[in-house]
């Protein structure tokens, strides 16, 4: 049994990825502040599934499995010595680390926004890697990064799998090979912050040698797993509000509460996506096949497929009816792009990878049907804007 350390195991990535390690029977301690339920608070917004509070998912978890959780409300931003402490007492073989603020537009809301943003990631990162360069573990690090560090310039290039061998030609004639991070374009603050998480791991790969694992996620989507569905009490949370809510469990709830889909501009955006159940089973592959001591940073495309954001909005409406909308766009992007991605270490370790037509596009739908009254009409416009001269994608209610 090997000891698992889930940071930000309380949030919608999180959760049921502890449960799928603590099924495959590693010890498994999760750390969360419980930021992400404040920032619900915040907003006026809620889950719509309805989500138990930690002691009663763990002893859900129990009942149904007889296999134990810990627990560890630390703030690993801002409370390095209780880290470091727990760190100490632990030793964990891996660091699953899903524990920063990651919804790009609650980022751009204002100028606190972006500043909570940047000192929540790149501190919590930071503190982690301090840490465990401090306490001499050879820990597996594990970290959730993003597909949107690679930036969206659609002209066809297949996006490696973080790194690009180039060769640098300099005026005398002599040229150099060099592998380098992939250049990124971040489309948020929030994105950026995952940008320079990239540098940090570097650093401390090449420092200190650490075993680091990144993985670039496309945006995830679906709500149960094999291990959620166990017991209502460990349901998944999921976000539909316009900050938190990604867009295809968007169009999904829009779609069963008659809403119509709220598609930003002309919808041309391309995207990679990927169900919550892969989410899971890829970190536990990341997991069981970490990098050597020595080794540069391993970094892993996450996702499934990619689809543009309208024919996402006209697959829900074929299968529900809905209404396509097509609003102003709040965010500043590219208004088309194409987007094509590696996601050959995956593939090769085993993933076949669940697509949007499989079954959980129903099954989804019939999650949200069962709490659609649970809704609020007021979360569903996406109204943090991007630059000031930009306008919200409000659709009125007939
Ligand atoms: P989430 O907000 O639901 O979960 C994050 C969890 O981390 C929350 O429970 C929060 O309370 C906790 N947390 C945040 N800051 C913390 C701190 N300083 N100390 C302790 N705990 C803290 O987000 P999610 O959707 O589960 O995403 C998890 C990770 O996966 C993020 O890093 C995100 O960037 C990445 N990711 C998510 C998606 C997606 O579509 N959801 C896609 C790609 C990558
Ligand atoms: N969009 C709409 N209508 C909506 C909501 C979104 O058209 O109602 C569009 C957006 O303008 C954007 C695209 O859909 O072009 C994706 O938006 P999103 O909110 O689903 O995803 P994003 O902001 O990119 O962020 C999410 C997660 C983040 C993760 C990222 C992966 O919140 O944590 O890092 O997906 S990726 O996009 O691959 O970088």
């Amino acid at each position: 049994m090997t000891k698992i350390i889930v940071l930000g195991g309380d949030g919608f990535c999180g959760w049921p990825t502890a449960l799928q390690l603590s099924s495959e029977g590693h010890d498994v301690l999760i750390v969360d502040n419980l930021s992400r339920r404040r920032i619900d608070g915040e907003l006026g917004v809620q889950s719509l599934t309805p989500i138990a509070d930690m002691p009663e998912r763990i002893a859900a978890w129990e009942r149904v499995t007889g296999k134990t959780l810990g627990f560890a409300n630390i703030d690993i931003a801002h409370d390095y010595d209780a880290l470091r402490d727990l760190l100490a007492a632990e030793r964990p073989q891996t660091v699953v680390h899903f524990a920063e603020q990651r919804a790009a537009p609650y980022s751009m809301r204002d100028a606190g926004h972006k500043r909570y943003t940047v000192d929540n990631n790149i501190n919590g990162t930071h503190n982690l890697l301090a840490a465990l360069v401090e306490l001499d573990l050879d820990t597996h690090l594990v970290h959730l990064g993003t597909m949107g560090v690679y930036g969206y310039d659609g002209d066809g290039l297949e996006l490696p799998e973080g790194y690009l061998d180039v060769t640098v030609a300099v005026p005398d004639g002599k040229t150099y090979p060099r592998s380098i991070l992939y250049p990124t374009q971040p489309g948020s603050v929030y994105h950026l912050t995952k940008s320079l998480d990239q540098l940090l791991f570097q650093f401390y790969a090449r420092n200190d040698g650490m075993r680091i694992t990144d993985l670039h996620q496309g945006i995830v989507w679906g709500t149960q797993t094999e291990q959620t569905r166990l017991d209502p009490a460990l349901i998944n949370r999921f976000d539909y509000d316009g900050d938190y809510g990604t867009v295809l469990n968007r169009f999904l709830m829009q779609a069963v509460v008659g809403h119509p889909l709220t598609v930003h501009g002309t919808g041309g955006q391309t995207r990679a996506f990927i169900n919550i159940q892969d989410t899971v089973r890829c970190v536990s592959l990341a997991v069981a096949n970490p990098p050597a001591r020595g080794d540069r940073v391993r970094i892993l495309n996450q996702v499934a497929e990619t689809h543009q954001v309208r024919g996402l909005a006209e697959l829900v409406a074929e299968v529900t009816g809905a209404e396509v909308a097509f609003v102003d766009n709040p965010r500043k992007e590219a208004v088309e792009n194409t987007l094509s991605v590696s996601n050959a270490t995956f593939r090769s370790l085993g993933l076949e990878p669940i697509l949007l037509r499989d079954a959980l596009l129903a099954e989804t739908l019939e999650i949200v049907d069962r709490y659609k009254d649970r809704y609020d009409l007021e979360a569903i416009p996406a109204k943090s804007l991007w630059t000031k001269n930009t306008r919200p994608g409000v659709v009125k209610k007939k």
